[in-house]
């Protein structure tokens, strides 16, 4: 049998990059685009597209009886910005989406099901750098908590119910293909667009504030390296950490002047997203994803950073 592949959120910055790569991978008829938003024209025309909100079952459920896909991605979810705004709303997309799609994962008997975690799971307990696998994870946004809990969620399914159910904890992401929804680590996307529109940008967080951040096509190809993996090597069916490179808004802006070299960086005081970035990891230790599924990032910040700058300059 072949595979039928749903990816529900597929218009967001992760699903329009990862439903092209599964289509080359396994054909464009055999995976499904689905989103609340009208899909942009690559993707409509590519493949298969539904309409499908996550929270509402019947109409969810309808997609699993017509495709009774092999395996779902479920990317819908509300970030950790937006989610401090309408709290209530982020905790029922990303915790009933999450629970509706596992049961009916477990009804239509899907092979995989691929849920993504963050680094919002972490909290300012958790230790900073190198965060390991397992430590103190105390989040305080609605969005780490709801992660967090996501991710119990995920390892009860696989335990009670033996759901293939996979995860990664992804660091902030950098693309140029899609904008990124609502997120503390947008800065390290917006800068790019703004150092070739205007040659300046104003970061929304400090000149010292390091994360964990990934070139998207990173996280692309570690995100179906984890789905091809055999089930075998997998000992995480919570989250597994994932890292690519580690930077500041200051280490950046040094690297994109070495391709625009009047490029200025200011900083903007009292945007609520430094505190959430303070609680977050600065670097992470992903040795078991190293270990059990060969995870290794190509991208470093100069190459990241090349890249972005050729495409958005096209
Ligand atoms: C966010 O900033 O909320 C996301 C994430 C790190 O999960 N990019």
């Amino acid at each position: 049998m072949s595979d039928k592949i749903l990816v529900l959120g597929s218009n967001g910055q992760i699903g329009t990059e990862l439903v092209t790569a599964l289509r080359s991978g396994y054909g464009s008829d055999n995976v499904v685009a689905c989103d609340i938003r009208r899909p942009d024209y690559e993707i409509k025309n590519a493949g298969p597209f539904e309409f499908v909100n996550v929270l509402d079952k019947e109409i969810l459920k309808a997609v699993f009886e017509k495709y009774k896909p092999t395996q779902v991605y479920l990317l819908a979810a509300l970030l950790s910005a937006t989610g401090e705004q309408n709290p209530k709303l982020a905790w029922d997309l990303n915790m009933n989406g999450l629970l509706n799609v596992l049961d009916l994962a477990l009804v239509y008997k899907t092979a995989k099901v691929y849920w993504p975690s963050s680094i919002a799971v972490f909290g300012p307990n958790s230790p900073k750098v190198n965060t390991p696998q397992f430590c103190t994870m105390d989040p305080n946004t609605v969005y780490g908590i709801s992660k967090l809990a996501g991710e119990r969620w995920c390892e009860y399914y696989h335990q009670k119910y033996g759901l293939d159910v996979r995860s990664i904890r992804y660091p902030g992401l950098i693309s140029w293909k899609a904008a990124p929804g609502g997120g503390t680590t947008d800065y390290a996307v917006h800068i790019f667009h703004e150092a070739l529109k205007k040659g300046s940008y104003s970061s929304f967080l400090s000149a010292e504030t390091e994360l964990p951040m990934m070139y998207m096509d990173d996280a692309i190809r570690g995100t179906i390296q984890l789905m091809d993996a055999p089930a075998e090597n997998l000992s995480i069916r919570s989250s597994y950490n994932f890292a690519g490179v580690s930077f500041t808004p200051e280490v950046l802006a040094a690297e994109i002047k070495k391709h625009i070299p009047d490029f200025k960086l200011t900083y903007s005081e009292n945007d609520p997203r430094q505190e959430i970035a303070d609680s977050w990891p600065k670097s992470i230790d992903d040795s078991y994803a190293n270990k059990e599924w060969g995870w290794k990032p190509d991208f470093d910040l100069a190459k990241m950073t090349a890249d972005m700058l050729m495409n958005l300059k096209k």
